[in-house]
């Protein structure tokens, strides 16, 4: 792996940044790979690594229609957290939460992950019910997890407004103290690099447009860069994942939507930690950079479009606007959306499917960010040993049609 001094620092800051070695090749597709990954965000960047690092598969392209990391990797609000209800969900999503403490230092890449705490604000007798439901479930796993009084709550962060004569006074929350942030790009990035390094042929503006098979096997992908042909094929590509599962013939139990974020100015470091409001549909962080970084709930319809209706945005600052008054002032600066894909009991799919060598990895919804470590390392193993991993085992597709669904709505937050 590639070290820089602060002569390389040095010497490339006076000669104008042109001078850096690429991160990753830029190859051009081979005729054929041991395995396949479509989609270039966090998932299947990590899948390709874990692929090569664990399992010696270094046969692999990933192939991505834009650029890596443009889809939900590089559009969401990267709060990380795993204060899921279910033993099978604590298990998944707290695996993702062991392995970003020690990421950086896995791909020798500075993915900004910070443990500052994410904070769940409770607004009547219910929500407090709800969250110390989880509470003590993530207890029993093993999971942090803690009841603030709403004055413990407003130490923790000191731009809360605990009046209680607001429409919807804070009673409490749940802070999960391991929760935090990480820098979404990066993710991206230092996978990239540390799967290219192993061999792993990275090949943006390839959009894969047909899946050619021979009975119950993928046989080729067609693709906008010429016919690839392959032993295994993983589908990683959050909100078309519909789209690629009917290329292969498959219907998917997925809804995609729109959900959308926006930034404000930057300003001096104010917000120490995450918040998120269930009940009055918003959340918060601040960036490293300074920008407070805001989003809400999904857009009521299903949609192909990145943007999103203007009413979810006015509905989430004037929560905002509820919780931290001081903010009134500040302005905001960009709005995007990505597309979602929802299953419904809001819990991913993660492992086989009816093709013999075709896997499924989506239905993250509005929540896979956090989980993009662990997700990439269960399902190199899937696609390697060609079975679940135990943790991803009860994430099957046919959970559908066993009824062994997985219910995380709760969970899962303001966004849906
Ligand atoms: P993506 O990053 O979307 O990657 C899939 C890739 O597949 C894309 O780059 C796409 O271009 C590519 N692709 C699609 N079709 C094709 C094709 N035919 N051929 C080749 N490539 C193709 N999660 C959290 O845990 N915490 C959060 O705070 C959070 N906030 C969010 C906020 C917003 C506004 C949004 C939109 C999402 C948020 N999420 C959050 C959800 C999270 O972003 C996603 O679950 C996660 O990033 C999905 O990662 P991925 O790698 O599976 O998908
Ligand atoms: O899953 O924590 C989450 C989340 C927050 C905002 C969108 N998703």
């Amino acid at each position: 792996m590639r070290r820089y001094s602060i002569f390389t620092l040095a010497r490339n800051a006076l000669t104008g940044h042109r001078n850096w070695p690429r991160a990753w090749r830029s190859p051009e597709p081979r005729p054929r790979y041991e395995v396949v990954i479509i989609g270039g965000g966090g998932h299947g960047l990590a899948t390709a690594y874990y692929l090569a690092r664990e399992h010696g598969i270094r046969d692999v392209a990933v192939l991505e229609k834009g650029w890596l990391g443009g889809g939900n990797t590089g559009r969401n609000t990267t709060i990380i957290r795993s204060n899921y209800l279910h033993d099978e969900s604590a298990a998944l999503y707290d695996h993702a939460l062991k392995l970003w403490a020690g990421l950086s230092r896995e791909l020798n890449f500075h993915v900004m992950y910070s443990d500052r705490g994410v904070m769940m604000l409770a607004h009547n007798t219910h929500d407090v019910r709800i969250f110390k439901r989880h509470i003590y479930a993530n207890r029993l796993n093993g999971i942090d997890n803690e009841w603030l009084t709403p004055e413990e709550a407003k130490a923790y962060c000191p731009p809360l407004s605990i009046d209680r004569g607001a429409r919807y006074p804070v009673m409490g929350a749940a802070l999960q103290r391991r929760g935090g942030v990480a820098r979404h790009d990066a993710v991206a990035w230092g996978y990239a690099r540390a799967a290219d390094a192993l061999g792993v042929d990275i090949i943006q503006n390839c959009e894969v447009t047909a899946i050619r098979r021979k009975g119950d096997r993928v046989v080729a992908l067609e693709t906008t860069r010429g016919t690839i042909e392959t032993g295994k094929v993983g589908i990683v590509v959050a909100g078309h994942s519909s789209v690629l599962a009917e290329m292969a013939g498959l219907r998917l139990p997925i809804e995609s939507y729109p959900l959308q974020a926006l930034v404000s100015e930057p300003v001096k470091p104010v917000f120490p930690c995450v918040v998120m409001s269930n009940t009055v549909h918003a959340y918060i962080s601040q960036s490293d950079k300074g920008d407070l970084v805001i989003g809400a709930g999904t857009d009521q319809y299903v949609s192909y479009s990145q943007r999103g209706g203007i009413q979810i945005i006015e509905h989430t600052l004037e929560a905002i606007l509820e919780l931290f008054p001081i903010f009134s002032r500040m302005r905001m600066m960009r709005q995007w959306g990505g597309i979602v894909d929802v299953t419904p009991d809001r819990s991913p799919i993660l492992g086989k499917t009816p093709l013999a060598n075709l896997y499924l990895n989506c239905g993250w919804g509005t929540g896979g960010f956090k989980a993009t470590p662990g997700s990439g390392h269960l399902f190199a193993w899937t696609i390697a040993r060609d079975e679940p991993h135990p943790i991803n085992a009860p994430f099957a597709l046919d959970r559908f049609v066993s009824g062994r669904l997985i219910d995380e709505a709760a969970a899962a937050a303001v966004a849906h």
